[in-house]
């Protein structure tokens, strides 16, 4: 689909290895003609498949999956202040139906409380319907202002998993919230993916919730991704759209919200943490390849190769392993260049000498020297290299990560440390202190109550202004 020749810019250049990386392994293709919108090719969408089937398996433990309308009434929109505040300028009006104005305005949601909430006050009548634990994977519209990047900064997010949970307690929506922040922990973990987690500071909190709790991932330039959030959303908006639950003793009682959401940027923070120099390295379970055979036909003896090869591959196949037979009329060095760029994790290569030894030879993707595998147990071998293989990439992933976090106890250590990483530190909690340190480095408080086994508290005074501070992290983010 791509021609893909030539070389990948090293990673160390990001943004050009990120842009490059994104067409040449067929991810996205950014010629769509809107701005901030991009288009899924087949093979970045097996990747988006296999990602959302892991987070649906996840929330399906004990959450149910919905599906709501993408227009949302102008008055249902306008409901809670807070909410209105923080996406009035980000929002998309839909007018008019066909000539005719319409008669109340509909946005394209940005995100869908007000779209579920007054369907909730419906449903929710008593305290045996709670709590109530809902999700859905949709399309949400924002109007960013930003600087927009394919899988990061979205004006059609395509992706957007956002869970909507409903309960008699604020306590029980405080439980919830660590819930959320757990099985994203564990989504993350099963990608290989490290992740630093913690609580925004107010200003910086989801509009109309009561505190947010962040994932952020670090990119391999140092700056971070808000890779999902998680909101406790108090009684906000169960007292604006009347959601409200009779108690065991009889009494009305309003209820209590969390939310939670993770959008395609899990898949930016898959390409970019895990990438090198040479393509994408993908964890085995979301690889849509996850082995490739490649013949190595010299000689006379092509056709008994590429017999056995295409056995191989079927004896694979038959296991269950997504595996790809490369018989195309390439030399098999391009065919390597090819899957590298794929991330593909597991390559075969099968020449006469393997088959004269009852091999094929084998590679990792995420490096270390070559192996081999028997012809006559193929599809054990290969199991036991995709777990190597995974093993191999979440601990280069933590090894990066711990690299680009320091603690900093000053304020040209901290930019020292933002050069490349986030930095741990201890501030005051003040705003005006948050912002001499952006305006001073660059870096933003990212959050407090910071959970990490890389974040050793800090817990002195405060980097900007010496009072008694806590720890918090500092980034410079996307
Ligand atoms: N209703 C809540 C929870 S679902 C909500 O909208 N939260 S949010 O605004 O924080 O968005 C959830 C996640 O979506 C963010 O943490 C971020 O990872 C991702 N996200 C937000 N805006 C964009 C965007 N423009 N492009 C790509 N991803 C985005
Ligand atoms: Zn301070």
């Amino acid at each position: 689909m791509v021609d893909d020749t030539g070389a990948l810019p090293a990673r160390t250049d990001f943004s050009e290895w990120y842009n490059e990386v994104l067409w040449r392994a067929e991810i996205m293709d950014v010629r769509y003609p809107v701005k901030g919108l991009y288009v899924w090719y087949p093979f970045g969408f097996g990747i988006r498949k296999r990602t959302y089937a892991l987070l649906r398996e996840l929330l399906d433990r004990d959450h149910e999956e919905t599906l709501f309308p993408l227009l949302i009434p102008e008055q249902e929109f306008m409901k809670e202040a807070e909410h209105i505040k923080g996406f009035e300028d980000e929002v998309y009006w839909v007018t008019h139906g066909g000539l005719s104005p319409l008669d109340v305005k509909l946005a394209l949601r940005p995100t869908s409380e007000t779209a579920i909430y007054p369907m909730y006050s419906l449903w929710i009548r008593s305290h045996a319907d709670l709590p109530l634990k809902l999700y859905q994977v949709v399309n949400t519209f924002r109007y960013e202002t930003k600087h927009t990047r394919p899988l990061i900064r979205l004006r059609e997010i395509t992706s957007f998993k956002e869970a909507h949970t409903v309960h008699a307690t604020w306590e029980e929506a405080a439980a919830q919230v660590e819930d959320a922040v757990d099985r994203y922990r564990e989504f993350y973990d099963r990608l290989g993916i490290p992740v630093l987690v913690s609580r925004r500071p107010d200003w910086d909190k989801f509009p109309g919730a009561d505190y947010t709790i962040a994932v952020d991932c670090v990119m391999p330039d140092g700056r971070t991704l808000q890779i999902g959030t998680v909101h406790h959303l108090g009684d906000h908006f169960s007292k604006t759209f009347s959601i409200t639950y009779e108690d065991r003793d009889g009494e009305q009682r309003l209820a209590h919200q969390t939310c939670y959401g993770i959008s395609e940027r899990c898949i930016a923070a898959l390409i970019s943490v895990h990438g090198d120099d040479r393509g994408l390295v993908l964890p085995p379970e979301v690889a849509p390849v996850q082995a490739v055979v490649v013949p190595i036909i010299v000689g006379k003896r092509g056709d008994e190769v590429l017999a056995a090869a295409r056995r191989l591959a079927d004896d694979l196949a038959s296991a269950g392993i997504r595996v790809k037979l490369d018989d195309r009329d390439l030399r098999p060095g391009a065919k390597f260049y090819h899957w590298e760029m794929r991330g593909v994790p597991v390559r075969l290569e099968l020449g006469p000498r393997d088959l004269d030894g009852g091999v094929a030879t084998a590679v990792l993707r995420t490096g270390g020297p070559k192996t081999t595998v028997p012809l006559a147990s193929a599809a054990d071998g290969v199991r036991d290299l995709l777990v190597s293989a995974m093993q191999a990439l979440a601990e280069n992933a933590a090894d990066q990560l711990a690299g680009q976090v320091r603690t900093a106890g000053s304020m040209p250590e901290l930019a020292a440390a933002l050069d490349g990483g986030v930095a741990v530190v201890s501030w005051c909690g003040e705003h005006a202190c948050a912002d001499r340190i952006e305006e001073e480095t660059g870096g933003a408080v990212l959050g407090v109550e910071v959970r990490s086994d890389l974040v050793v508290p800090c817990e002195g005074a405060c980097v900007a202004c010496g009072r008694a501070g806590t720890t918090a992290l500092i980034g410079r983010s996307y």
